[in-house]
Order: structure tokens, then C-alpha cells, then sequence
């Protein structure tokens, strides 16, 4: 038996994917990242929101929290903020995350709070039939694009960077090894951090689309995804119609909850000294 599969709650397998879905590969990644840092399973607390991607703690023997569509980085917040010392981990969909849990995403950013958020982009509303999303690209079909999407789609990088997350990161479900090594890092960087996955929904952005098999959807991954150090010595021209993958970011900067135990220690020292005086002062008028 794998050293990772001490992490998985086997008793809820088999899993509810569809076959060639991505989202089990993402699934693998985190916990082979969990099991090569030896976390402690009790100090570890995995939230979802609600879709195909979201079941995926449903599976994982740590505490986890399966809660309502958009809200997991809410919830996972309020873990967070109560209890810092524990290693908080989101688990969400291009859907959960981005449109509905949009606000949530943006301010956890901001806030540069703890969490670690692996992001499962399919492009698309997999688990309610293939609506589009905020990340499905413009000219893809989906069951409320029946002539292809008008609307343009999220960088997701891009927004999290821009709204403060300090680390950030693309690894695509054909190269699983470099998710689990960005996965690592990200779940070592003591602030907001955000690994997008790019993954493949066969059954309805494939088949609607006409992409093919799953194979072929992680032919074509393997196809456009160009390491960013590679980029950096590539023309142009050549970087047409491809997406970056590898760290796309690592500043790490000031975190939320420990400044937030700061000031209140800060608060509590200027209390006592309060209180201090106000005996001396009673003692004196005595
Ligand atoms: C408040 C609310 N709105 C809408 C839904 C319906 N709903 C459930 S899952 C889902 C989309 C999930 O898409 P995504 O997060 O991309 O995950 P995927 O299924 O593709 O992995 C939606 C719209 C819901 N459950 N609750
Ligand atoms: S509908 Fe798509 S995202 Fe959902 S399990 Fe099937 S392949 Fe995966």
C-alpha cells in the first residue's frame, strides 16, 4: 500500500467521477504533496463548496467540511481565524470559486489569510451538466452557450496575484508530478496560496466541444502548457495560443491571522497596563 493511501477514507470509494475525469489526478497530487511533508492528519482541515470537484474530501481522512456552493473559502476562513495553527486546505471548482465564491476568493487573496487553494478548472459546470463558467473560454459551447460562449473567461493567476495571494501556481492534470511538487510548495508558503489545475471534463466540455477522448484532452494539455521558465527563452510567436504552467509567483508577505493574534496581544498588553493603573490609582486614593 502507498504511503498516501493512509490519507483516503477507502470505506467511501469507489468515487462518483465520470471515467478520464481529471479531478481524481488533482485529487492524488494533493494527498502525495500531504504525505511527502508527513502532516499530522489531526492538524489537517480540507473545505469544498459544492460540484464534481468539490466531493473530493468526501474521500480524504483528514477533517473535512462539504459545504455550500461558493462558500468554501467563507468556511475555510472561520477554521482559519479560530484555529491557526491548524493547515487549512480548500478543494473548489473554476465554477465554485470563480463565480459564485468570486468575492470570497478575491478578499481571502487580500487578506493574504493561511489557506492553501487548489483550484480544479475544467473550464466548466461539470456536476449540473456543462453550464459555462467564468473560466470557459470565449467560442466554447456549454448547455447555456449553445453557440458558443460571448463572454470573455478569468485569468485566474492573474486575479490572485492582483488581489494579494502570495503564491501561485498552474500545473495541468497531464503533468501531475510538477502539481504535486507546486502543491508542496504552496502548502509551505505561510500565507494565501493558489494552485490552479487545469483538468479534463470528458463528458460534457469534451464531448460538447468535440475535443475527443480524455487522452486527447491531456494530449492537448501536454500540447499548450509551456513552463514559465521555459517561456522566458521563447520568442513570441512561439507562445501563441499556449498557456504558462510552474510558480507563477512567491512573494511571501505579512499573514492574516498571525497579525490579527498580534494586535490582539498588543491590545491585551495595553489593557493589563490599564487595569494596572487603575488598581494604583484606588490604592493611592485609599
Ligand atoms: C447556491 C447554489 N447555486 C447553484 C447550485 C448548483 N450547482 C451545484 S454544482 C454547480 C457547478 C459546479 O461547477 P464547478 O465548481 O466548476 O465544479 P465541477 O462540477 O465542474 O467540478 C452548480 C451551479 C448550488 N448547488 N447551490
Ligand atoms: S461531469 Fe465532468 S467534472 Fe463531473 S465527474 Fe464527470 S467528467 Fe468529472
Amino acid at each position: 500500500m502507498s504511503e498516501s493511501m493512509k490519507y483516503f477514507r477507502e470505506q467511501r470509494l469507489p468515487h462518483i467521477w465520470c471515467p478520464g475525469c481529471g479531478h481524481g489526478t488533482v485529487t492524488g497530487a494533493l494527498v502525495r504533496a500531504i504525505a511527502r511533508l508527513n502532516l499530522d492528519r489531526s492538524n489537517v482541515v480540507v473545505v469544498s463548496g459544492i460540484g464534481c470537484s468539490s466531493r473530493a474530501p468526501g474521500y480524504l481522512d483528514f477533517d473535512t467540511l462539504h459545504t455550500t456552493h461558493g462558500r468554501a473559502l467563507a468556511f475555510a476562513t472561520g477554521v482559519k481565524h479560530s484555529r491557526p495553527n491548524l493547515k487549512v486546505i480548500v478543494m473548489t471548482g473554476d465554477g465554485d470559486c470563480t463565480a459564485i465564491g468570486g468575492n470570497h476568493f478575491i478578499h481571502a487573496a487580500r487578506r493574504n489569510i493561511d489557506i492553501t487553494t487548489i483550484v480544479m478548472n475544467n473550464n466548466i459546470y461539470g456536476m449540473t451538466s456543462g453550464q459555462f463558467s467564468p473560466m470557459t473560454p470565449k467560442g466554447m459551447i456549454g448547455t447555456t452557450a449553445p453557440y458558443g460562449n460571448s463572454e470573455r473567461s478569468f485569468d485566474l493567476a492573474n486575479l490572485a496575484i492582483a488581489a494579494g495571494a502570495t503564491y501561485v501556481a498552474r500545473a495541468t492534470a497531464y503533468h501531475a508530478t510538477l502539481l504535486e511538487d507546486l502543491i508542496e510548495k504552496a502548502l509551505l508558503n505561510k500565507g494565501f496560496s493558489v494552485v490552479e489545475a487545469v483538468t479534463q471534463c470528458p463528458t460534457y466540455l469534451g464531448r460538447r466541444n468535440k475535443l475527443g477522448t480524455a487522452v486527447d484532452m491531456l494530449n492537448w494539455f501536454k500540447e499548450s502548457a509551456v513552463n514559465i521558465k521555459a517561456a522566458k527563452a521563447m520568442a513570441p510567436e512561439k507562445l501563441e495560443g499556449k498557456f504558462m504552467i510552474g510558480e507563477l509567483y512567491n512573494k511571501p508577505d505579512s499573514e492574516f491571522t498571525a497579525d490579527y493574534d498580534q494586535l490582539v496581544a498588543q491590545l491585551q498588553r495595553k489593557f493589563d497596563n490599564f487595569q494596572g493603573g487603575v488598581r494604583e490609582c484606588a490604592q493611592n486614593s485609599d
